[in-house]
């Protein structure tokens, strides 16, 4: 590097740092809003400008993954959503999932084509809404899928010094691909929250707390961002790191790749257990407290958080939307997303479609939120 890339770069660093804390007034005068940066310094501006508006949120945003797609009982049929049919509006935020697009396949796992996903994501796009995207992505050892957690040592394999490395930079090629082909109707890239390697906490993927050390996850991390925005060039993401349970900060820290590398900050969360009433009593004890430590975390870091994944299978009871609601929207959260409503399977939904008996629930917390 030259030095006169050197003072460029200083120059250019010292303007970032400036604006990521300038205090720039609204025009209707109300709060000030303030600005941040997106972690990749390339970012383009229309994702540092999602970024600001997930930041300088005043609403909390409601999601729902592979809305647009299908939902229960139906399969892509133009215009159709479940979220709209019961609350009269689409999803602010929809999620999507790439697993299987690292083998070259056609579709994700969920039967997903994913040249039905790009025309969705656009069509959000055009309608204001934020895509957001997730990466089941296959165990690069054993072939199966990433629930595969038989063999430790698969994030040891992809990092440089490991036997599969070079395979796994081909997956992150075919990620890339798909990525940048995502544009809308200027040919302008739209900007995409990526959330890969979650639920790290647990070990029910391969990336998992038992499979990898947090130095190994770390890593793996800092190689994927690194790999995407200066390999190849990709600047429409913004990186969601989000956690399954803890109930301390240092838990959630114990992994965190950095600040360099994590834009947005979140946690997945689902009520289990027989004892419907019960278990909802557990669930929103710990949203709340996993809200106020990540509330907190988030502040000191200066980043965005959300709820990244949420819901209770079958929507079994008719309080649980607004019960959620009395605990999340007062928080500074910038979005929750449901999980999917599978079209191919009559109990695996997590928001009600029209009909259902929790649909008035739903509808009451969506408006809740406007
Ligand atoms: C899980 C389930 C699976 C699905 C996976 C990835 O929670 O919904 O059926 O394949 O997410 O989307």
């Amino acid at each position: 590097m030259t030095n006169n890339w050197l003072s460029s770069l200083c120059i250019i660093s010292a303007i970032l740092i400036a604006t990521s804390c300038t205090q720039t007034n609204t025009t209707s005068g109300t709060s000030p809003l303030s600005s941040i940066t997106p972690t990749d310094t390339l970012a383009t501006p229309a994702t540092t400008s999602l970024l600001n508006r997930l930041y300088n949120g005043q609403k909390l945003l409601v999601g729902h993954q592979d809305d647009l797609s299908y939902g229960h009982t139906w399969y892509e049929i133009e215009g159709r959503s479940d979220m709209k049919e019961v609350c009269e509006i689409y999803p602010d935020i929809c999620g999507w999932e790439l697993g299987g697009l690292e083998l070259g396949d056609t579709a994700n796992l969920d039967n997903v084509g994913y040249n039905n996903m790009r025309r969705h994501m656009q069509e959000m796009h055009r309608l204001g809404g934020i895509n957001t995207m997730t990466w089941h992505s296959y165990n690069i050892i054993t072939g199966n899928n990433c629930w595969d957690v038989s063999v430790d040592g698969v994030v040891a394999a992809i990092l440089p010094d490991g036997a599969k490395h070079a395979q796994y930079l081909r997956w992150l090629d075919r990620f890339a691909d798909f990525v940048s082909t995502i544009k809308d109707d200027e040919g302008e890239l739209i900007p995409l929250l990526f959330r890969p390697y979650h639920e790290l906490i647990g070990s029910w993927f391969w990336w998992g707390r038992d499979l990898c050390t947090a130095d190994e996850y770390k890593q793996l991390w800092r190689m994927t961002h690194n790999y995407l925005t200066q390999e190849k060039g990709l600047h429409n993401l913004l990186y969601v790191y989000s956690t399954s349970n803890f109930n301390d900060a240092p838990l959630f820290l114990e992994r965190y790749p950095g600040d360099d590398v994590v834009d947005i900050l979140g946690f997945d969360i689902y009520q289990y257990g027989d004892d419907l009433k019960q278990a909802q009593q557990e669930f929103l004890k710990q949203l709340k407290l996993q809200s106020d430590l990540l509330s907190a975390i988030a502040k000191e870091k200066n980043k965005p958080w959300a709820v990244c994944e949420a819901g209770l299978e079958s929507c079994l009871l008719g309080d649980w939307f607004s019960e959620l609601g009395k605990t999340i929207i007062p928080t500074d959260a910038r979005y929750i997303l449901f999980w999917r409503n599978a079209h191919d399977r009559d109990t695996h939904f997590y928001i009600p479609f029209d009909g259902h008996e929790a649909a008035p629930d739903f509808k009451k917390f969506v408006d809740a939120t406007r």
